[in-house]
């Protein structure tokens, strides 16, 4: 696999995650609380280090969900993951850069 391909399959995870996931009950444009729950735990499982507790969850769901309809659609979602970037951009930005794989 040539590393140039990389962001654009990270980007094909991004939107196929959420694809996936909206589409198991309810509403298929959207997360539902327990779907959003589900592609946390499984998704992003070091966030179990923060053991996400119900009060947490709770509150980041109420955080993402800025229109207040109870379900996180695609452009909440993608706000989460900029969020989420831009904090793993701060954690790493002292370190010295990855070289990308020749
Ligand atoms: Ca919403």
């Amino acid at each position: 696999m040539e590393h140039y391909e990389t962001l654009e399959r990270a980007l094909g995870v991004l939107v196929c995650t959420f694809q996936r996931y909206c589409q198991k009950e309810g509403d298929q444009r959207t997360l539902s609380k327990g779907e959003l729950k589900e592609l946390l735990e499984k998704e992003l499982p070091s966030l179990k280090t923060v053991e996400i507790k119900d009060g947490a969850f709770e509150e980041l769901m109420s955080l993402l969900d800025t229109n207040k309809d109870n379900q996180i659609d695609f452009e909440e979602y993608i706000r989460f993951i900029t969020a989420a970037c831009t904090f793993v951009h701060d954690f790493f930005k002292d370190s010295p850069a990855v070289q990308p794989r020749v």
